[in-house]
């Protein structure tokens, strides 16, 4: 499906968001986010679709947030539109969220690639924060996320000079899962995504809740949640099929319920 700043598409239970503004290199204005963010919502409610993948294009996955849209903003301009509550509704999503990055991201294409559960990407691929360049800084959460990837020294000497960081830098601070040719990237990903898709969609979505949780709660408090979490998957059909099949010594199929 078209909308006017992303394609959309649903591939054996993947549901595929390519960013479309090819020329600005995917530079993200505010109705690309939404159109991003309100798809993202749509999937995680389709049960044709267990998994997300974000692209963008061999140039950019996403080159920031759009400059020119930006220019003439003041402080109580952005105070009344509220653009991160967009991105806030991206933190809500339960399925998983794979981004398959070539080329640039930027800024918010980054901070984009951030939110994303898992990062494939390009050995062409750039990662960085040049808002310092503009006279600005990252506004979507990029000295939060950062800093929690590779600890406040690194991440204060990547924002502060605002320089590109290549896929293997990224690579060794846990940013970017893994590394694959160019050509591959979209169907590396695919792939990956396949793979989480035939899991147990119930079991899928609440060791996303309990990791990501993980980052923000104390260790008795994040293993009590992993501990409701555990239970609840016993309520679902899928673990009821995923132990039969083992007993039975046979494939489990995952319905999702
Ligand atoms: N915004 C608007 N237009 C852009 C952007 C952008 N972020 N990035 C590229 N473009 C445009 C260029 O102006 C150019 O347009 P035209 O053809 O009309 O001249 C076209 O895309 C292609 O770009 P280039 O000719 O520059 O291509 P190059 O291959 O030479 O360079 C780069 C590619 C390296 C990506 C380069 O374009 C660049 O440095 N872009 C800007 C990167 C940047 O500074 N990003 C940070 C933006 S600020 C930000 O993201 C803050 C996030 C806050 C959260 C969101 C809040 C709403």
């Amino acid at each position: 499906m078209n909308k006017s700043c992303i394609r959309t598409s649903v591939e054996d239970d993947i549901g595929i968001i390519q960013l479309f503004r090819p020329h600005v290199a995917n530079a993200l204005n505010r109705s690309m986010v939404l159109e991003v963010v309100e798809q993202m919502e749509a999937f995680d409610q389709d049960k044709n679709v267990r998994v997300i993948v974000l692209k963008g294009n061999e140039k950019a996955f996403a080159a920031g947030a759009d400059i020119e849209e930006m220019l003439h903003e003041t402080a109580l301009s952005f105070e009344l539109q509220d653009p991160f509550r967009d991105w806030d509704r991206l933190l809500r999503i339960k399925k998983p969220i794979i981004a398959a990055v070539e080329g640039f991201a930027l800024g918010g294409g980054f901070e984009l690639a951030l939110h994303c559960d898992l990062i494939i990407a390009s050995e062409q691929a750039q990662f960085g924060f040049p808002e310092i360049k503009l006279g600005v800084l990252p506004g979507a959460g990029g000295t939060q996320l950062l800093t929690r990837a590779m600890g406040t020294r690194k991440a204060l000497e990547w924002i502060w000079l605002g320089e590109f960081m290549s896929v293997k830098e990224a690579h060794t601070f846990g940013i970017v899962n893994r590394i694959v040719a160019p050509e591959l990237v979209v169907e590396e990903t695919i792939k990956l995504a396949k793979k989480i898709a035939k899991q147990a969609p119930i079991a899928v979505r609440l060791i996303k809740e309990a990791v990501i949780a993980a980052e923000d709660l104390s260790l008795q408090d994040g293993m009590k949640l992993e501990r409701k979490n555990f239970y609840l998957a016993f309520d679902s059909a899928d673990q009821k099929e995923g132990m039969r099949a083992f007993l039975e010594k046979r494939t489990p199929s995952f319905k999702g319920g």
